[in-house]
């Protein structure tokens, strides 16, 4: 048994989708993010980053009977992948190579970047034109390399990945920043047919109630503090 420490984002629903395109058992631990749940001293032995999703395997690789805990999300999908004997990285070594190419794409480019266009558009006070103009482009950039990509290749590594699953619910995230995939239409094609997959449709319906959906939600204070400002650092540091 697995347990999946949770929120409802990209990264999460990254997890959720490996777990239920492997069939691994697992169960998933809700957390409050607006609420600070993460930031509790006893997350750390989970994920000592304090960040979701992590997870916590009650019956690890190699035995041994200790749970092994693994954080970040790309490196949570290759444990899960070499769990499941190898489940969605490719045996050919080239197309693993691309696989392990776009993952880590995914992880440092598109996740990172998209991620701060989210908070400048969506979070930061108003009046941030320079992290809008940035991270907007920096965002759009990323999502023509995507289409470029999947202009040459059906899936990311040829044949369908963890880098899929990876990359594919930041894609779809990004209706929350109103940008739109008309200008990318290989990107629409592969968004339909990796979202057609029951086992996709199953990890992204799992907890799916974002509470923030709208472009700009309106947190408390505290809330605020609990995402980025003195409460989110005390978390870490303390
Ligand atoms: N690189 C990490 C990013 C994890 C991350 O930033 N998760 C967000 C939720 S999607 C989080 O925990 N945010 C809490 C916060 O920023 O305080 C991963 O891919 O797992």
């Amino acid at each position: 048994m697995i347990d999946v420490h949770f929120v409802p984002t990209p990264n999460g629903h990254k997890v959720s989708i490996m777990l239920e395109e492997t069939g691994v058992a697992y169960r998933l631990i809700a957390y409050d993010m607006l609420g600070g749940d993460h930031l509790k001293p006893e997350f750390r032995r989970v994920n000592p980053n304090h960040r979701l999703p992590a997870i916590l395997d009650h019956d690890p690789i190699g035995g041994g009977g200790v749970p092994f805990a693994v954080f970040e999300s790309g490196a949570i999908l290759l444990y899960l992948s070499d769990k499941a004997g190898g489940a969605f990285m490719p045996a050919d070594p080239r197309r693993r190579s691309l696989a392990q190419q776009w993952l880590m794409w995914q992880m440092a480019g598109l996740g990172p970047m998209h991620g701060q266009a989210h908070h400048f558009i969506r979070y930061a006070p108003e009046g941030q034109d320079y992290g809008i103009a940035r991270y907007g482009n920096e965002a759009r950039r990323l999502l023509a390399v995507l289409d470029r990509r999947l202009g040459e290749a059906e899936y990311l590594a040829e044949e369908y990945s963890v880098a899929d699953m990876a990359t594919w619910p930041w894609v779809r995230a990004t209706r929350a920043i109103a940008l739109s995939l008309d200008p990318y239409p290989n990107i629409g094609r592969w968004f339909e047919a990796v979202g057609a997959r029951p086992a996709v449709m199953r990890g992204t319906e799992v907890k799916n109630a974002p509470n923030l959906s709208s472009l700009r939600p309106t947190l408390t204070p505290e809330q605020w503090s609990n995402l980025f400002g003195e409460n989110m650092l005390k978390g870490s540091e303390g």
